[in-house]
């Protein structure tokens, strides 16, 4: 009994030192890599996601990709099943808002500003998701990063007419 009593103690002392790191932001700075890969397993880039003060900086660095502008965004499921990507789900929406920044209903947590490939096949951008948190990045089926095939118009539900998804990278703690 008073073994049981101990261990009780001692998990509910885990669960608050818990809590106070979540509320008191020490968990900022932590962060998160996704490997991007084409449908036929080409390595086209990293994703690097880093939780700060104003949400979660992400930043794309691709390469070997089609030159022009290109949809990027975080998805709800961290699977990247060739050839198509569905596995990945819709966007990550975890306050069920519409799709894109110029959407009055929207955006969802994982909009992000296009990517430009340039005539290299290269391209790199630094963006932030203001309601992104790194607990909800890496959640029990984790999220990934999708680039598609054209621009996303930052207006049409659910993705911005953005075309096929053409690299994914599952996130995973760095
Ligand atoms: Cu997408």
């Amino acid at each position: 009994m008073l073994r049981a009593t101990i261990l009780t103690a001692l998990a509910a002392t885990a669960l608050a030192g818990c809590t106070t790191t979540t509320a008191t932001g020490g968990t900022a700075g932590r962060s998160a890599t996704a490997p991007l890969r084409t449908a036929a397993g080409a390595d086209v880039g990293t994703v690097t996601a880093t939780e700060m003060a104003g949400g979660i900086q992400v930043r794309i660095d691709a390469r070997g990709m089609p030159a022009g502008i290109h949809g990027a965004h975080v998805h709800t499921t961290g699977r990247c099943d060739a050839p198509d990507f569905t596995t990945a789900g819709g966007h990550w929406n975890p306050t069920a808002k519409q799709h894109g920044t110029s959407n009055p209903a929207g955006p969802h947590a994982g909009d992000a500003p296009n990517l430009t490939i340039g005539a290299d096949g290269s391209g790199s951008v630094t963006i932030m998701l203001p309601a992104g948190t790194m607990d909800g990045l890496l959640d029990a089926d984790g999220s990934a990063f999708v680039i598609h095939a054209a621009a996303d118009d930052y207006r049409t539900d659910p993705s911005g007419n953005s075309g096929g998804r053409i690299a994914c990278g599952v996130f995973a703690a760095a």
